[in-house]
């Protein structure tokens, strides 16, 4: 297997640390994300979407989508469960999974696309989109506070992607200046839990 990668953004960082946690050691080809190689042939002839990463499996099957990868990862190498194992713990985890996506990821990389020059010439920004996104996310942030009062991690007692989703994009968060508040007791132990794992630096 090879991993295609950037070490500038969040998605593929999300898989590094994913395989980092399973112990899985594998490839990784970085593509230049700021002079669009991503945007051009040969790449968009393997993912016509144009984004990262890219798992390409010993086949030749090339598999785009950050959790498509990881519910790949998961069930080709089942020690270490990341997505739960029962059908209760998939459902929950996945259910914590998507908020952490919809709630921090989505604020975050909506704040980021739309107000940084990075995507000035790929999509089509909206600024008062983005700057909304950055005036929701200290709310964002708290909500996830809030969460992480009651629990050690984001789905429960157990690390689980859901972790590794909020972990990448708050810290990507910095490139457009989110931070987690001073008051935000919770989410800075949780914060400190997760980035003092081996994973995080992968
Ligand atoms: N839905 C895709 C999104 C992939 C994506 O947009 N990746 C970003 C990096 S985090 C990217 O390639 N950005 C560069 C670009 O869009 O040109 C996934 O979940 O993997």
């Amino acid at each position: 297997m090879i991993l295609y990668d950037s070490t500038a953004a969040p998605n593929p960082r999300l898989v590094r640390v994913f395989m980092a946690e399973k112990g899985i050691s594998i490839p990784l080809v970085q593509v230049d994300l700021a002079n669009g190689e991503n945007r051009r042939e040969p790449f968009l002839s393997k993912n016509p979407m144009g984004g990262l990463p890219v798992l390409e499996l010993d086949d030749g099957t090339w598999i785009a989508e950050t959790v498509a990868i990881c519910r790949y990862l998961e069930l080709d190498h089942a020690a270490t469960p990341l997505m739960g194992t029962s059908a209760r713990e998939q459902a929950l985890v996945e259910m914590w999974r998507r908020r952490a996506e919809s709630e921090i990821a989505s604020t975050i990389g909506n704040a980021f696309r739309h107000t940084h020059p990075f995507f000035a010439n790929r999509i089509k920004q909206c600024e008062a989109y983005g700057r909304l996104c950055l005036e929701q996310a200290p709310d964002k942030l708290a909500w996830l506070d809030g969460v992480l009062q009651k629990t050690p991690f984001i789905a429960g007692e157990t690390y689980t992607i859901a972790d590794i989703t909020a972990l990448v994009w708050i810290d990507f968060g910095r490139a457009v200046n989110i931070r987690i508040g001073e008051n935000l007791s919770h989410l800075r132990r949780w914060h400190e839990t997760v980035s003092a794992r081996p994973s995080a630096s992968a």
